[in-house]
């Protein structure tokens, strides 16, 4: 007999679709069951299972809103389980957003380590961002910590978050994102900051990684910073850079500089520039790790500000990119591939074989995998079609210029670089899915991501006059939908 003076709460879950329109819903990435979805977030691995939190509006897909944390785990980074929303912006230090942060996996917790945001309307700054801890002992329900914030950081207000965390020998350090006045130009600059600690609570400033020299704008956001094959790359989504040629063509972008770190001194050594990581409209925002197979795994939010792309009138916005292993080659550059769990998701093989210039192969529910190789001294023009032309993709390769190009149609359509295959064909491969396409060409050292959205049957052709010496497709099976569990209480 239950005790007559308790309420019963009788928790109900079950699976639910929210009311998501699916024509422009991934059928492999990882979008937000409904609602807005940007940044990547705490991005780990706890108990043998990938967890990747976000940056989540839960009330609305046509506004960012105030950020919440979303959620979801999978086991091989494609089949993912949304979870309920791991933290809500429900505390005076983050009242106006539960801002981009990290994780670190330690004694079977998860530390999540975040920015709060507090907007001040009418007060000069209009906003203050301070470093916050929370936990979670069961990677699901997470736990905002009594002491908070553990960063004020009342010298770098207003802009100074995402903190990325990590671990080195007994020393936890803690790379920052933020902007400062600088004196010479009288301008506003971007700068990653690095923090370290012994407890992973009392942090103290160690140094300035590196700082924008006016020429790579005005805030850096979401900065990374891990030792790759040897050297260090500080990634970092800076703000304010101006269109230069083929590059800079997005309103912000993300890239790299390559360089030497001292953990002795936290001085970083910068030995290149800043690169630009990937070619496509839709690529921001990147956060790493390591996972326990020691592959560093970049995943980017594919979506960029100000887009206003169509799919928010279906109920969701915004999509990670595939999951893509990192290495560095000899001149320093970035390599991307996808993860090799990608081909656990083929499915049957639409055609493999050598092509005619104008053959066309249909594709089956807008997700797939192309290989193709190709003679390096010829021009490639693949077509991507769907039943509407200006929704549609043309990828080439132009011989004589040296140039490859993703152009979606429509206003500023075209993305490209400069790019020559380095070994003996040009390879590329390319992932279709129902509202987006990523290239990676030849070695992966060139990449394009970007939105699109296809309606109606989606059909690869072969344009220009040249054959394609070989072109596999495969069909690759949905991994993901918008149901999610919805616990109610009855
Ligand atoms: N988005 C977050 C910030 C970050 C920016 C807020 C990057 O923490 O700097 O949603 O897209």
């Amino acid at each position: 007999m239950l005790p007559t003076k308790v309420f019963i709460f009788i928790l109900i879950c079950y699976r639910a679709t929210a009311d998501v329109n699916d024509r422009y819903y991934p059928r492999y990435h990882l979008a937000p069951p409904y609602g807005w979805m940007n940044d990547p977030n705490g991005f780990s691995e706890y108990r043998n299972e990938y967890h990747l939190f976000y940056q989540f509006n839960p009330n609305s897909s046509l506004v960012p809103g105030i950020a919440h944390w979303g959620h979801a785990k999978s086991k091989d980074l494609f089949r993912w389980e949304h979870l309920p929303i791991a933290m809500y912006p429900d505390q005076w230090y983050d009242k106006g957003g539960v801002f981009s942060g990290s994780a670190i996996v330690e004694n079977d917790k998860l530390y999540l380590y975040y920015t709060g945001n507090v907007n001040n309307p009418d007060q000069y700054p209009d906003h203050q961002q301070h470093q916050v801890l929370a936990i979670s002992t069961n990677g699901i329900n997470v736990t905002k910590q009594v002491i908070n914030p553990i960063i004020n950081g009342t010298e770098y207000q207003p802009d100074f978050r995402d903190p990325k965390v990590w671990k080195y020998g007994k020393t936890y350090y803690m790379v920052l994102g933020n902007s400062f006045h600088d004196n010479d130009t009288n301008s506003t600059l971007g700068r990653a900051l690095l923090y370290t600690s012994k407890d992973k609570t009392q942090w103290n400033f160690a140094s300035i990684l590196d700082e924008s020299d006016g020429s790579l704008g005005y805030m850096w956001e979401c900065p990374d910073f891990f030792e790759l094959d040897g050297r260090f790359v500080l990634l970092f989504s800076p703000q304010g850079i101006q269109p230069s040629g083929y590059k800079y063509r997005n309103l912000y972008q993300t890239g790299y500089i390559v360089g030497n770190f001292d953990y002795k001194t936290n001085m970083f050594t910068p030995i290149t520039e800043f690169v630009e990581l990937d070619h496509g409209h839709d690529f921001y925002a990147t956060q790493t790790i390591l996972d326990k197979a020691k592959r560093r795994i970049l995943i980017a939010w594919m979506d960029m500000w100000d887009q206003n792309y169509v799919e928010a009138e279906d109920g969701f916005t915004g999509q990670m990119t595939m999951p893509r292993v990192l290495s560095l080659d000899k001149n320093n550059r970035l390599i991307q591939r996808p993860v090799k769990e990608i081909a656990s998701l083929r499915g049957r093989t639409r055609f493999s074989g050598r092509a005619r210039a104008g053959a066309v192969i249909r594709l089956r529910d807008k997700a797939a995998e192309i290989h193709i190789k190709s003679s390096p001294n010829n021009d490639l023009d693949i077509l991507i079609e769907s039943s509407n032309a200006s929704n549609s993709v043309l990828i080439s390769y132009n011989y004589q210029r040296g140039l490859v190009t993703l152009n979606r149609g429509g206003k500023d359509g075209v993305r490209r670089t400069k790019w020559r295959p380095e070994s003996d064909k040009l390879h590329l491969k390319a992932y279709i899915d129902a509202s987006s396409i990523e290239l990676f060409f030849g070695n992966g050292e060139v990449t394009f991501s970007s939105r699109f959205f296809p309606t109606g049957a989606v059909k690869v052709r072969i344009g220009g006059s040249n054959d394609v010496e070989s072109i596999t497709v495969f069909d690759l099976q949905r991994t993901i939908d918008a149901s999610y569990e919805i616990e109610s209480e009855d």
